[in-house]
């Protein structure tokens, strides 16, 4: 154990709730596999809970961010505690887990992450450069692949995902998906994703999933998908 190391641990054993919201944002390399991933860490927002509004409310986001997502964060730590998951990055963790309750908190988790970052304060827009012209080719157009992908979207069965997705020679293809499942479990690359739980709109939209998923629209971050897709297809 690193001097550093034992020190923050011994801060944050003893530091009460001041220290331990600094120090919670650190890795704590507390057990003696010095690379454990443990606990892992809900990544805070790149904007305010505000930001978003009037597409989402800070209230909507309060719950969502606050209360859903944290909570599949606790949950992943409560279950892998121990065991060899808790040496992975959460993405592997997803990628490797079998169908049940480490797969669930571990998808959920990482799918939230990902929502975030698919949108942005004054998004929208349309996308640009090698996404737009795979759009184009694979969907026929930007207004196609909209209007597929807000349908599927609101087509989901109870709770899921609307995903857009990309395999490794970059062909496209819009994902709508039940629970926690996401691309990473079906070999492909997830490039966005609009979140069709109903915890995702209903204190702004109650049941109106359509309405909600057709406001996604204008906070999208096209970039954020840009530099996906590049990944996926690198
Ligand atoms: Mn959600």
């Amino acid at each position: 154990m690193q001097r550093r190391e034992f020190l923050t641990g011994t801060l944050a054993a003893g530091s009460g709730l001041v220290l331990g919201a600094r120090l919670s944002a650190e890795p704590q390399p507390l057990t003696t596999q010095g690379e454990s991933k443990m606990p892992f860490q809900q990544p805070p927002l790149t904007y305010a809970k505000s930001a978003l509004a009037p597409f989402l409310s800070e209230e909507q986001m309060m719950y969502h961010y606050d209360k859903h997502h944290a909570t599949y964060f606790k949950n992943l730590n409560g279950l892998v505690e121990g065991k060899p998951e808790a040496a992975l990055p959460l993405r592997e963790v997803v990628a490797q887990a079998a169908a049940g309750p480490v797969f669930n908190n571990a998808a959920q988790a990482w799918n939230h992450s990902f929502y975030w970052d698919c949108m942005m304060p004054h998004g929208g827009g349309q996308p640009k450069g090698d996404l737009a012209a795979a759009i184009k080719r694979d969907f026929g157009g930007y207004d196609d692949f909209k209007k597929a992908m807000s349908e599927l979207s609101v087509k989901v069965f109870g709770s899921g995902w609307g995903w857009l997705a990309a395999d490794k020679q970059g062909k496209l293809e819009i994902m709508p998906l039940g629970n926690a499942d996401t691309p990473l479990k079906h070999g492909k690359e997830p490039l966005l994703t609009i979140d069709v739980w109903e915890h995702a709109y209903y204190v702004d939209y109650r049941n109106e999933r359509p309405r909600y998923v057709d406001g996604f629209w204008n906070v999208v971050n096209w970039d954020f998908a840009e530099k996906c897709f590049q990944a996926a297809v690198k």
